[in-house]
């Protein structure tokens, strides 16, 4: 199943079976309030339970601009507020959080980042879904994507891809376009002086795939090159086959170039490539930290 039928069939299934979130009392741009006050002590501790776990990993295993980000958020205490962090990251980037019952279409998604609006799903997974969930909940969407959008250049860059969206809806690629989404604000790694980091929201809200992205022996990893991104399949409901690594954000900003529709409807004619596999152009970068037994 290629990954547009697999991301669709996500949007789908979300959409047909018990929703988690309140899509019923959604507004017209899918937003919910999030009504903070709503969470039992339960969820509240749930979240810290998720926080304090992750976070044993972050100095390992996370880029430091991700580890800044979170810190300067100061949500460990229980789910946040989205108000009260938006308040925080408008003065920094001009981004704000919205509340919404969970994946909404492509084309409500793009227009929310090109207008500096992140979607957050209101929800925390249940006890039995703490180390696996297939859908984005708060944890996931809040501790994994809005650290880095207190870095400009992140945020610049995420506003630019929902603008890029936009335009890729008209011409059905945004499919293809999504690759650049989930490799790299996802799943992306980032060599830094401290070594191989990830930065992707889906690896460091997950424990087993922050260790695994940086330090398994398995994975390719491929340094980024727009084109070879955009032509690469990936795995929805498994560990990455594939990383690509960036050494820096403004690699992500720069790729966001007027051609980068024309690129995509390129790649969106051309074979994919399996992640499971390298090309030979390709620019591999070795594992980073070697896992440590108290991992
Ligand atoms: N909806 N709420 C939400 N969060 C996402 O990350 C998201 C989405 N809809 C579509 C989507 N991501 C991806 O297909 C993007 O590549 C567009
Ligand atoms: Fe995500």
């Amino acid at each position: 199943m290629s990954e547009t039928q697999a991301s669709s069939n996500l949007f789908e299934a979300n959409t047909t079976h018990a929703l988690r979130g309140d899509y019923a009392s959604m507004r017209a741009d899918y937003t919910v309030d999030q009504n903070w006050g709503g969470y039992s002590e339960a969820e509240h501790d749930r979240w810290r339970r998720l926080y304090a776990r992750q976070s044993k990993l972050l100095e390992r295993y996370a880029d430091r601009t991700f580890i800044e980000g979170l810190r300067a958020l100061d949500t460990a205490d229980g789910v946040p507020d989205f108000e009260q962090a938006s308040d925080r990251l408008e003065a920094v980037t001009g981004w704000r959080l919205v509340g919404v019952p969970g994946l909404i279409p492509n084309d409500v998604f793009f227009r929310h980042l090109a207008n500096r609006r992140f979607p957050v799903a209101t929800w925390i997974r249940r006890e039995d879904e703490l180390d696996y969930l297939v859908e984005p909940d708060v944890f996931h969407d809040f501790f994994g994507h809005v650290p880095l959008l207190s870095n400009p250049t992140f945020a610049d860059y995420m506003q630019s891809y929902g603008a890029a969206g936009l335009k890729c809806i008209d011409a059905e690629t945004d499919g293809v376009l999504a690759r650049l989404y989930w490799y790299m604000v996802e799943f992306g790694l980032i060599e830094t002086d401290e070594g191989l980091k990830a930065y992707g929201a889906g690896m460091l809200s997950s424990m087993g795939e922050t260790i695994f992205s940086v330090a398994a022996p398995q994975p390719n990893r491929v340094r980024f090159d727009r084109a070879r991104v955009l032509t690469t399949d990936y795995m929805v409901d498994d560990f990455q086959k594939t990383y690509f690594v960036i050494r820096d954000y403004a690699e992500l900003f720069d790729a966001m170039t007027d051609d980068l529709p024309e690129m995509v409807a390129d790649a969106a004619k051309t074979e994919s490539i399996d992640p499971a596999t390298t090309r030979p152009g390709d620019d591999l970068v070795a594992p980073g930290q070697p896992i440590s037994q108290f991992d």
